[in-house]
């Protein structure tokens, strides 16, 4: 039997209760597939750890992880501690330290879920949006200076490497070549940030000719917010900086009912590290402690990662639970249901239990 090495980090706000219910769905899949095994270590690491001990996670946090096949992550936020400090001290040390330059997100209307479009069907909204993961806005360089004073300075400096930009690229047309669509569009700003943005359009020109069978389309960020609402069905597969892809797919989640129905995985394609699936969603402080949290977007990204360690047929099993649960109308109040967590959990172990065996 295979057994695979599965490293919790549940973290802040309802990160802890959606991936208690993640565990719980996973234990239903394992004890009814009974081919393979999974070795779950949960490290108690976030904004409690940091208000005991001053750091996110522990100095050899990565070294620990590195161990692991996959890593199943919650949420990281607090009113506590400083967004930036939470922020940078566990998902991006994480994202970074491992290189997981490729964000995957996809989105797609559930059976039942009612879309805040009008007029959209459940084949009308099938994306997926192909985030950089490693660099742009989000390398981290820049400073302050003169902290305090008028003439206070603070420079946010976005990096586009060749190398960083050709990847992920080339991962978001290899993506749309194994869709139906085989359609992948860029979007950039390349307008207005003339350097950057400018290097992605050429980059994209010259890997297009690598795949004559993906047709390409470009959009400005701000066209592409309008066409995704406007005209859902004329996208596919997206791909974009970091910064305007994770903006992208918050609305993407929202067109699709809710952030909370959302997973990501953070890929390191070439399985140097290991790679790491969370929903999209944050720690949602709000609802905390409620047991009302979403924790659909948590099965859904578990189903990434089954597909990711290679359980395709697990994967595509709990896939359809997550369908038929959606499709019975058990769903939390942010999809505008009355059920708890704890409902939709038990309801998704039900329909695993109930799907039929492997042909
Ligand atoms: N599960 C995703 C999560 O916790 N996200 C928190 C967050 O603030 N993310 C911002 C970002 O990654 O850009």
């Amino acid at each position: 039997m295979k057994r695979y090495k599965l490293a919790a980090i549940p973290g802040d706000g309802i990160g802890p209760e959606v991936i208690s219910a993640g565990l719980q769905v996973l234990d239903a899949l394992v004890a009814y597939e009974g081919s393979f095994a999974l070795d779950v270590e949960t490290f108690p690491w976030g904004s409690d750890y940091y208000q005991r001990h001053g750091v996110m996670m522990p100095s050899d946090g990565l070294h620990r992880l590195r161990a692991f096949d996959a890593i199943y992550f919650g949420a990281v936020g607090s009113l506590e501690v400083p967004d930036h400090v939470t922020l940078w001290g566990l998902r991006l040390a994480i994202c970074q330290g491992f290189d997981q330059y490729a964000n995957v997100r996809p989105t797609r209307l559930l059976p039942g879920i009612e879309s805040p479009l009008r007029r959209v069907a459940a084949g009308d909204l099938d994306w997926v949006i192909v985030r950089e993961n490693s660099e742009g806005e989000y390398a981290g360089q820049g400073g302050r200076t003169h902290r305090g004073l008028p003439e206070e300075v603070a420079t946010e400096v976005s990096i586009f490497t060749r190398v960083g930009v050709t990847r992920i690229l080339r991962f978001a047309f290899e993506l749309a070549r194994k869709r139906p669509r085989r359609h992948l569009t860029l979007i950039t700003k390349s307008n207005a940030q003339r350097h950057g943005m400018v290097l992605w359009d050429e980059i994209f020109q010259e890997i297009a000719g690598e795949f004559p069978d993906v047709s390409t389309a470009k959009e400005l960020v701000d066209a592409a917010t309008q066409r995704m609402v406007l005209k859902p069905r004329s996208l596919d597969v997206m791909v974009a900086t970091n910064l305007h892809a994770d903006i992208l797919s918050d609305l993407a989640a929202a067109l699709a009912g809710s952030l909370g129905v959302a997973a990501t995985a953070n890929l390191n394609p070439e399985g140097r590290f290991p790679s790491m699936f969370e929903p999209i969603h944050g720690s949602a402080f709000d609802i905390v402690g409620k047991g009302i949290a979403n924790p659909v977007g948590t099965f859904a990204t578990a189903v990434m990662m089954l597909e990711h360690l290679g359980e395709s047929a697990a994967a595509a099993r709990l896939s359809g639970a997550i369908e038929t649960v959606s499709a019975s109308g058990v769903r939390t109040p942010d999809l505008g249901g009355t059920a708890t967590t704890a409902q939709v959990t038990a309801a998704v172990c039900a329909a695993i239990a109930a799907s039929p065996p492997h042909a």
